[in-house]
């Protein structure tokens, strides 16, 4: 058992109240880490210390600052194997993911917004009437900022937030998830051996309605980044709102992935069988509803299943495994409770529905779950419109290209969507008309850390990536400075 300390004023420490929270490996059952049960006094002292911390960091010329990160990001990647290893016993994930997905892309975000400050552009207008002035934007750190990232995956996201926001001079204390909080109590580390002042990067741990509650109603958290549930990012709002602080909040999806007529079915099927199950599923930009062409639906349905059925699931260290463990027991009860709602509305399992037999005895206790696919579920059944995330997904048939955007459209969600076809007019046309953040064509969750990243309706507010997330963290000042001659 590994204890797990908060990183607080640039030094590991316990909760002040002594207090831990068990956590157990959820593809084994066995005990895994006893972490901090940080609260309201944690974060006080995590607040205070970044408060003191940003009349150094804030005030650091970027290029300083850039370096920081850039050995922050080198620091990451010195130790892949370890936060890999980490990363899996904590999500139940399988390590070959963890490797290639997890850990690299968390270096990646400290890379690229390293060195996205040292090219930033400015914008500047110069002005004719009343009289001859030059106006700039200048832009500075917003101060102490709140970062709170979930448990699907964890180092990924957590340091997709605090990249941007110590990039733009702010400083942070930023709570992981209770259910994964072992490779952000390494970034700790990793912080110090970079020469990351300390208070730049507070990480207290602890349960969302202490530790992550005490962040949003702290009085020098100037603004919150939030990614996780609806329900959660809905109290987050209206609590910012009264404080009448910015909050960004990437929330839940329902994403339809939505295949023509013409769909060249030897790349999207094996990316739409990806963007199913990939990390069990528990991914918010996964697909969960499958709308295919009435024309191509048996031919569809038929590979689909087969290919899923030749998933693997099973031990998370082994080179063989597709599927992990989810995140809990709990969940998966929650997942199946969502598959058996789809049955009792009328629809059919066509794959999966079931945890796997025979597993070896190592992970015979684990949180596992066989990769699923519902046939027939009504549109209005809770299966379709509510996010399971976890290895579902349902399939239906759609005759004309507006009812399959009828249906995309109609969850209460508007994360992303993916169009298969050969015409890229019609995808063009369809991607006009899908209510989503971000709409992929023959391709899933190719990304461009550039691009802005968001979603619409039930699925969040705001933008983060690129310069969306740089603008987020910081304040813009417009400065106006009058030339002396008239017009
Ligand atoms: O998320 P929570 P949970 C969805 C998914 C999942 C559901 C619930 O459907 O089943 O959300 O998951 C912290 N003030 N997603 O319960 O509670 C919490 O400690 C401040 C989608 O794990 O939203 C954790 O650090 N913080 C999603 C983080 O918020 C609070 C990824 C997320 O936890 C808080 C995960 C509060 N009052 C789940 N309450 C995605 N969009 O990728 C909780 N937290």
């Amino acid at each position: 058992m590994r204890e797990v300390d908060h990183f607080i004023g640039g030094a590991f420490c316990g909760a002040a109240s002594g207090a831990r929270i068990s956590r157990e490996n959820p593809a084994t059952g066995e005990p895994l880490r006893a972490i901090a049960r940080g609260d309201a006094a944690d974060v006080a002292r995590a607040v205070d210390a970044a408060r003191r911390a940003c009349a150094i960091w804030g005030r650091m010329p970027a290029a300083d600052r850039s370096r920081v990160l850039l050995a922050m990001a080198a620091g990451i990647e010195a130790r892949l194997d370890e936060l890999a290893r980490l990363e899996c016993e904590d999500t139940g994930k399988p390590l070959s993911l963890a490797r290639s997905l997890d850990i690299p892309r968390a270096a990646a975000n400290f890379r690229f917004f390293a060195t996205a400050i040292l090219h930033e552009a400015g914008e500047s207008f110069s002005t004719e009437r009343p009289a001859r002035a030059i106006n700039f934007t200048l832009r500075r750190p917003l101060g102490v900022v709140g970062c709170i990232s979930p448990w699907n995956l964890p180092l990924y996201l957590f340091t997709w937030k605090i990249a941007p926001a110590l990039a733009a001079g702010n400083c942070v204390v930023a709570k992981p998830s209770e259910l994964t909080p072992t490779t952000a109590a390494v970034l700790g580390e990793i912080a110090q051996a970079a020469g990351l002042p300390a208070g730049a990067l507070n990480i207290v741990h602890g349960l969302g309605g202490e530790a992550g509650q005490a962040i949003v109603d702290h009085a020098e958290v100037c603004a919150v980044s939030f990614t996780g549930g609806t329900t959660t990012g809905r109290r987050i709002a209206a609590r910012c709102g009264e404080r009448l602080i910015p909050a960004s909040l990437e929330l839940g999806g329902k994403n339809a992935a939505i295949v023509c007529e013409d769909a060249d079915l030897s790349i999207a099927l094996p990316e739409i069988v990806r963007s199913s199950f990939l990390n069990q599923g528990e991914i918010c930009l996964c697909s969960s509803r499958i709308l295919v062409h009435r024309s191509r639906m048996k031919e569809f349905t038929e590979r689909f299943v087969a290919a899923v059925n030749a998933l693997t699931v099973g031990d998370p260290l082994s080179a063989e495994t597709d599927l992990g463990a989810l995140i809990s027991k709990d969940h998966r009860e929650k997942v199946l409770a969502a598959v058996e709602r789809g049955v009792r509305d009328g629809g059919v399992v066509a794959a999966g529905g079931e945890v796997p037999r025979g597993l070896p005895a190592r992970v015979a206790n684990g949180a596992f779950l066989r990769p699923t696919v519902l046939l027939g579920v009504p549109q209005d059944s809770t299966c379709v419109q509510e996010e399971t995330f976890g290895p579902v997904v349902t399939v239906h048939g759609f005759d004309r290209h507006r009812d399959a955007v009828a249906m995309a459209n109609g969850t209460r969600y508007g994360l992303s969507a993916s169009v298969w076809t050969r015409d890229l007019s019609r995808a063009h046309r369809m991607a006009g008309a899908l209510d989503a953040g971000t709409v992929w064509v023959n391709c899933w969750m190719l990304r461009d850390l550039r691009v802005p990243f968001g979603g619409t309706k039930d699925s969040g507010i705001g933008r983060e990536g690129g310069v969306h997330a740089l603008h987020f963290f910081s304040e813009p000042t417009n400065v106006c400075i009058a030339t002396g001659d008239q017009s």
